[in-house]
């Protein structure tokens, strides 16, 4: 061949015309040129090719022309990350606050529910597994579907209202900001026979009896 090859780098010693070349591993050379510019690779790995007479080759003028490369590397592989979801976010309460009436004396099944959401992917970090009254000695109870009822009948004159805070976990056990839920307590009244009536009268006559 009429060309020579020359490693041009800082602190590396540079081959004589008559040295090296032989050490070129033809495999790298063939796939360097198959896979780009063979200029672009040979100004990335600091290597400059000349002729007999000193001078630079040009790569576009002679495509045929061994070129060096001094890396090399593995074929592919695949690799495969699975991403661990965080428990970033805590549940959120879909309304800002819940309210609704109870009559006294009743035992409801069901008197609301509340429903919170979680922006996490995974179901252990992003669905809610619990909600929770943080009042002591409220007469009520709330299940994991966020349902809520009482546990005793309301009593209109003992309280006209009860103001709960609830809170919601995720099933990693992050808990929400707590919301409020009102339940207004309705006073129930029946119509009967009672003294003074509906207009006052001293006579016992028909009208409204309240609980
Ligand atoms: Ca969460």
């Amino acid at each position: 061949m009429g060309s020579s090859l020359q490693i041009l780098h800082k602190n590396v010693p540079k081959l004589t015309r008559n040295e090296g070349v032989g050490e070129v591993s033809e495999d790298v050379l063939v796939g360097d040129m198959k896979k780009g510019s063979p200029k672009k690779d040979e100004q990335r790995n600091g290597i400059r090719r000349e002729d007999d007479s000193g001078d630079p080759i040009d790569s576009s003028r002679h495509p045929t022309s061994p070129s060096l490369s001094v890396s090399s590397h593995s074929p592919n592989v695949t690799a495969r990350i699975k991403v661990q979801d965080v428990n970033e976010h805590a549940p959120e309460f879909t309304q800002a606050s819940y309210k609704v009436e109870a009559e006294e004396g009743r035992l409801y099944p069901e008197l609301l529910t509340v429903t919170a959401a979680d922006s996490d992917c995974s179901p252990k970090f992003g669905d809610v597994c619990k909600y929770e009254i943080l009042n002591d000695d409220a007469p009520f109870i709330i299940n994991s579907e966020g349902i809520l009822k009482n546990t005793e009948p309301l009593n209109y004159e003992r309280s006209h209202n009860h103001i709960l805070s609830v809170v919601a976990y995720d099933c990693g056990m992050r808990r929400s900001e707590p919301v409020m839920v009102n339940i207004k307590v309705n006073r129930v009244c029946h119509i009967g026979w009672k003294a003074g009536g509906i207009s006052g009268d001293s006579d016992s006559k028909l009208g409204y009896e309240c609980m």
